[in-house]
Parts: C-alpha cells; sequence; structure tokens
C-alpha cells in the first residue's frame, strides 16, 4: 500500500466521520462556497480492505512435502524427513516474485498434510525433524525476511484441515490450530493477509486412525473466535476466509473466493456480495449492491497445479497468458494471487522465473507510461471546486472527479493538442464512497467524420477496470459516459497506456477422429508448427489447414503478425490416441458419450442416485494403458460435485477385470485442469471401467468433461 492512502479529510468526511463541511476551494478562491463531498453509498471498505485493493497482485509460494511427494493433498501420513531442499533460496524465491511486479507473498506455512514449515512448539510434524538445515531450519521465518528485504509485503497459509493430527475434527484439534494460529501470528512481523482454506476431502492419516472425519466447518471452527486472533494480533491482516469453499455464510471474511482457480473475474465483478448462499455464480460476479463489502481475490497457479511437479514443466503459463490474466482479474477489480510454486531445490525454475520476469517487464512498459497526461479534461457536470475532472489525471488517490448529487449518468472528456495512441484504458472509482458505477461506455473522436465512436461498454468498474482494445486507436478527444449510476458517480482515475507488442501463441485442439486445428485470435497471423519435437521457427511448415494426428504426438506452434514482424513465445501440447473409434459400453447415466467427444464444454452429469457412479469405455482397440486422465467440468450445473474418489478397473474382452488404481482426485472441486493417475504398471486393455466412489463440491451427483487414457 502507497503511505499516501490513509484516509485523508475528504475520506473521513465521506465516511461520516465528520458532519460539517470541508473547504476545498483553491487557495485565493476566499468566496468561493464550501463544497460538501457525496455521502458513501451502500456498503463501504474498511480501512484494510482499502489498503489490500491497492496491492492488486501478490504471489502465493505453495512449497511443503507434497513438493517431494508429487501429489497436491498429503493424505497427513508423511515423514517429515521427505522435506529436504538441496539449494533453498528465500531470496530467489521472492527475487521472482518481485520481477514479476507482484507486491506480496502468501506462503503456505501448513498445507492439509499438516506437515509445519517452521518449527512449532506444538507438533512434531514439522521441519525440526526434516534434514533441511539439520533441523533447525525455519522456511516461514526465512520467507518473512527476504519478502522485507525485497520489500514485498508478507502472508500467511494455515490450512484447518489438517490430515496429520490425532485430534482433528474433535475440540482439541482447535485449540492446537489456535495456538499455531498465534505463534504465526506473533512470531514473522506484520503480515498483510491470512487464507483460511475450505478444502475438506474427509479421509485423512489422523494420528494413525486413517479414517473419514466429517466437520460442519462453520460450527467446528467457530470463525469468529478463530479469526479474533487475527483481529487481535494482526489488525491491518485481510482475512480470507473459506466462505465459498462450501455454501455457508459470509462469515466477516475481509475477501471472497472468485469461485474457480482458472484466473479470471467475472465481468462484471462487483465488490460486494449479500446474504444468498455461495455459488460459483456469485463467486464470479459478486452482488450489485450487496451488504457486505467482500471483493473476490482470483486464486490462479503458474502451473497447472498448486505445488511443482517435473511432469508439468512444459505447461508454465507464458507472458501472453499472463498478461491476459492480468486484465481479467485485477482489471475487472479483482486481486489477483498468483502462486509460484518451487522446485526441489526450493527455487523457482529458471523458466518459471523467465515467463515471470517477462511479464513483469510487459506490465512495467504499459503502465509506466500514462498517455492520459497533458490532457485538458471537461466534464458535463462538476459538484464543485476540489471534484473537477482535473483530478482523475492529478495521480492522487484521495482525490476524484464528482457531480451533483442528482446527477447518476455523466461524461467526461480529456482532449489533447496532438493526437495519442493507446489501447488500455484505466479506470478506478473511488472507493471510500462504495462502488457506485454501472454500465459505461468509451468514446473517441473521429476526426474525420467528425463524429464519437464507442470503442468500449462494461458494466462496473470498482478498484480498477482495465479495458483492453483490440488494436491501438489514435485520437485527439476520449470520453467516458456514465450510463448509470447508483449515487452520483466518483471516478478516482482516468488512464491510457500503450501494450508493448505482444503475440499471443496460438491455440492447439485436436477433435474426436484425430484431426488437429490451429488457431490464433490476431487477424492476418501466420502459424508455424511442427510434430517432430522440434521446436518451430518461422521455417517451419506454414499452417494451411487441420491435419491429421490419430496416434497421438506433440505438436508445436507459434505464430507471426505480417504487419510488425513481431512472433509469438511456442505453444505445445502432447495428445495420446485419438477417440476415433471408441464408445461408451454401459453408464449408470445417459449421456455418457459426453466423456469422449474431445469436446470439454459438453458433460457428463450422472445420476441422482447413491454412489459408485460408474462408466465403461471401449477403446475399439487392445492397448498398453499407463493410465487415465479425466478432464474436469470447467464450470458444474449447480448443486453438482466433481468426482473425487476413483477405481479403476481394466479388461481385455470387457468381461474379465483387473485391478488398475485406486484413489483420489485432490482439489478437483476448485481446480478444473486435467487429472493423471498412473497405473503402477502397464495394463494391456481395451476396456477402462471408471466408477466414481466419492463426489466433492456437491449432493453425489457429479459431472465431468472427458476422459482419457495415457498411452505414450
Ligand atoms: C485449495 C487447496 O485444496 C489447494 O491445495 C490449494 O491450496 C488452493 C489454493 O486452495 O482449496
Amino acid at each position: 500500500m502507497s503511505r499516501s492512502f490513509l484516509p485523508s479529510r475528504r475520506a473521513l468526511l465521506a465516511s461520516g466521520a465528520a458532519t460539517g463541511v470541508l473547504s476545498l476551494a483553491a487557495p485565493g478562491a476566499l468566496a468561493a462556497q464550501p463544497v460538501p463531498a457525496p455521502r458513501p453509498w451502500g456498503t463501504v471498505p474498511t480501512a484494510r480492505q482499502l489498503a489490500w485493493h491497492e496491492m492488486a497482485a501478490y504471489a502465493f509460494v505453495h512449497f511443503s512435502i507434497n513438493t517431494f511427494t508429487d501429489r497436491e493433498w498429503g493424505y497427513g501420513d508423511e515423514s517429515p524427513s521427505l522435506f529436504n531442499p538441496t539449494d533453498f533460496s528465500a531470496d530467489q524465491i521472492v527475487g521472482s516474485a518481485k520481477a514479476a511486479g507482484l507486491t506480496g507473498l502468501i506462503l503456505t506455512a501448513k498445507h492439509h498434510d499438516g506437515f509445519c514449515l517452521w518449527p512449532s512448539r506444538y507438533t512434531e510434524h514439522c521441519i525440526r525433524n526434516s534434514p533441511y538445515k539439520d533441523g533447525r531450519g525455519d522456511i516461514v521465518g526465512e520467507m518473512a525476511a527476504a519478502c522485507q528485504r525485497a520489500g514485498l509485503r508478507f502472508g500467511l497459509y494455515l490450512s484447518p484441515w489438517d490430515r496429520n493430527h490425532a485430534e482433528y475434527g474433535r475440540p482439541a484439534y482447535i485449540t492446537y490450530y489456535r495456538n499455531q494460529l498465534r505463534e504465526l501470528l506473533t512470531s514473522y512481523g506484520p503480515l498483510f493477509e491470512m487464507w483460511f482454506d475450505g478444502a475438506n476431502g474427509g479421509d485423512g492419516y489422523y494420528g494413525g486412525a486413517r479414517e473419514k472425519r466429517s466437520i460442519d466447518a462453520e460450527s467446528y471452527y467457530d470463525w469468529t473466535n478463530t479469526w479474533a486472533l487475527v483481529r487481535q494480533y494482526q489488525p491491518d491482516a485481510v482475512v480470507w476466509g473459506n466462505w465459498g469453499r462450501d455454501s455457508h455464510g459470509p462469515w466477516g471474511a475481509d475477501a471472497r473466493w472468485v469461485g474457480n482457480e482458472e484466473g479470471y473475474a467475472g465481468d462484471p465483478c462487483w465488490a460486494t456480495v449479500g446474504d444468498a448462499p455461495y455459488t460459483q455464480e456469485i463467486g464470479e460476479h459478486g452482488v450489485r449492491g450487496g451488504a457486505h463489502w467482500r471483493p473476490a481475490e482470483v486464486d490462479v497457479s503458474l502451473r497447472p497445479g498448486w505445488f511443482w511437479h517435473a511432469r508439468e514443466d512444459a505447461d508454465v503459463k507464458s507472458v501472453g497468458r499472463l498478461v491476459r490474466l492480468y486484465f481479467e482479474s485485477v482489471g475487472r477489480g479483482a486481486n489477483l494471487i498468483l502462486n509460484l510454486p518451487p522446485d526441489r531445490r526450493g527455487r523457482i525454475p529458471d523458466h518459471d522465473a523467465a515467463m515471470l520476469k517477462g511479464w513483469g517487464d510487459t506490465l512495467r512498459a504499459t503502465f509506466g507510461t500514462d498517455l492520459a497526461k497533458g490532457a485538458v479534461p471537461k466534464a458535463s457536470a462538476t459538484r464543485g471546486p476540489g471534484f473537477g475532472p482535473d483530478t482523475v489525471l492529478d495521480g492522487r488517490p484521495d482525490t476524484y472527479w464528482c457531480p451533483p448529487d442528482a446527477t447518476t449518468a455523466a461524461d467526461l472528456v480529456l482532449e489533447w493538442a496532438t493526437p495519442r495512441a493507446f489501447d488500455v484504458i484505466r479506470l478506478r472509482e473511488y472507493l471510500p464512497l462504495g462502488q457506485r458505477i454501472g454500465t459505461f461506455t468509451l468514446e473517441i473522436w473521429e476526426g474525420n467524420r467528425a463524429a464519437w465512436v464507442e470503442v468500449a461498454r462494461h458494466t462496473a468498474i470498482g478498484s480498477q477496470r482495465l479495458v483492453r482494445l483490440a488494436a491501438p486507436v489514435t485520437t485527439t478527444r476520449l470520453r467516458l459516459r456514465i450510463l448509470d449510476a447508483d449515487a452520483c458517480p466518483a471516478i478516482r482515475e482516468v488512464g491510457l497506456f500503450r501494450l508493448p507488442d505482444l503475440v499471443e501463441e496460438p491455440a492447439i485442439h485436436r477433435d474426436r477422429r484425430g484431426m488437429v486445428t490451429l488457431s490464433s485470435d490476431l487477424p492476418g497471423a501466420a502459424l508455424h508448427y511442427t510434430t517432430d519435437g522440434t521446436s518451430p521457427t518461422l521455417r517451419s511448415p506454414l499452417y494451411q489447414e487441420p491435419f491429421p494426428l490419430p496416434d497421438g504426438g506433440i505438436v508445436q506452434a507459434l505464430c507471426q503478425l505480417p504487419r510488425t514482424g513481431a512472433s509469438s513465445a511456442v505453444a505445445s501440447r502432447t495428445f495420446d490416441v485419438s477417440k476415433a473409434d471408441w464408445r461408451i459400453v454401459s453408464a449408470t447415466a445417459p449421456g455418457a458419450d459426453a466423456i469422449i467427444d474431445d469436446d470439454s464444454g459438453s458433460l457428463w452429469v450422472t445420476s441422482g442416485a447413491a454412489l459408485p457412479h460408474a462408466v465403461v469405455v471401449d477403446l475399439g482397440a487392445r492397448r498398453s494403458l499407463k493410465g487415465v486422465t479425466l478432464l474436469p467440468a470447467g464450470q458444474r450445473p449447480p448443486g453438482v460435485g466433481a468426482p473425487a474418489g476413483y477405481r479403476i478397473q481394466v479388461s481385455e474382452d470387457g468381461k474379465a477385470w483387473g485391478p488398475a488404481a485406486v484413489g483420489e482426485f485432490a482439489n478437483i472441486a476448485a481446480n478444473a485442469s486435467e487429472q493423471r493417475v498412473m497405473f503402477p504398471e502397464v495394463r494391456p486393455g481395451r476396456f477402462v471401467r471408471l466408477e466414481i466412489t466419492r463426489a466433492a463440491g456437491g449432493e453425489g451427483q457429479v459431472a465431468f468433461a472427458e476422459l482419457g487414457v495415457v498411452t505414450r
């Protein structure tokens, strides 16, 4: 948070702290009438929420036992001796976050497996019993110190679900949890956010009991009293509460889950919510005029999983993808928490770090120069001195343009003596007065036609709205038209920027028949590709039309913009055998064809009958099966869960079945990335039977998009 963003006299006045009027007349204008600030509308953010909005984008770091066991959720029976980073560097991790332009960092002090990255007084299941630094290490302490050195704010994740602790599910565990929380809140300096995750798969090691334990989260964790510790020891820390992982009420957390782990907020994304139970829709969009200020935080990983896995080395998000993600999260008024998973050395891998730096460089190059500066601003209405349109250009967080109280539709025009070329417009509302603005348009003046031309139309601004135009426009005038607002609008900033030429890599798709299509959003882009494992160059074959790849393989592609000559990073996808000859033999509910159609948008929704649900697929030919993949639904119908427990069997003739794998799809209810189950050994077979033994995030009925096999 910038230090200048302390509540100004005007903010205090607006929030009702002062009842008199504040003279905002310019020096010398002694005769000017004092102009009262508008009254806040609806619910407004607290001071700590305001400071949090200013942070915009920060890092998540998932690093723990799972890094060494190649899992996303540990069971809780892992030995602390497994945690042994060979070359840990807190400065390298924090440096990667800083190069990305991130403002803070939240570390998983304890994930669901219960292993503690700090030497906790309350358990032996911690780093004291790890080989790292001969048991004298403290990753939480090292990360806190590195953040302080780098000027990043620090926060912690302490998983409420603990699959290691013998008392989990009983009152004694709550005492333990609060002891640990107090230990963290008092030992590692100021914290800007505490993350209380709601995930709970039920079963675990639990001190050797190895059983399923169900809790009612709201009454068991007694959040009001648990979070009171955060308020007591770290009053400036935002509580990210688990409202949203299940359907309970808002409980008083400061920020909400956005409802997906894919890196986007809805459009619009309101900062407020009402009292209705949480749904993905509410997470993504919020509720206009809701009674609770509970802004969205977009949590997403740089890789498909939250923890580092070697098999995901080729799936690191590119600079282009990260830029898009920034516009779809921060640019919709949410905060972004981007996870950077350290590897087994305890460092951010080189390629990941390069993407982060490239992303940071792009954002710095874009937002470093505000092209709106120097404009002559004019407004259709202004409430009086101090609230004029010049305030949107002054770079100050505590001044804003505002028309009279009764005016809920108003225009603001920026005009320059010489034309400006830009493709990004940034708008900010003055949040201490609440989120007020509904639909707005942006128009540019076309001198040749002597007419205004609409270039964007959206609903909601909030903390910040970044509008990205498809191509740069050049003009001498920009008009912001606020078409509706719940109270007179209060605009803190209008900024204009130019993105560096950035060519996003092409999309690679293969259909059920095995035909591969390459595509790009960029008009006129030339696409080059390879299928032999070599990296494509501008001399590689030019893509003309879909080509067959029925037996699978790796497709790598890049694209080039003829206009500028700039080319993209390389996109890469590995395919297994196509599903052309597959058929559904039997299924416990109709519609199972949807899981073998290679269309991620079509879902198989099982019946609501008791578990297990089952489907048998004929692969059309005998294959050497190494494993199975399952693609979760991007968006499930309301009340429908995700398949969380599985039993997989394989058969050569569809009659005699052999076991292949039993287990859980960790975190599947929240994370829609592909799940991969590898068999302990290769199984020859033509038929695959998938049984879903447990559902997560729903009543028992489940939905998912695709089933695949691993043969390569
Ligand atoms: C989820 C957890 O289950 C994941 O493992 C991860 O920590 C993510 C940020 O939240 O609910």
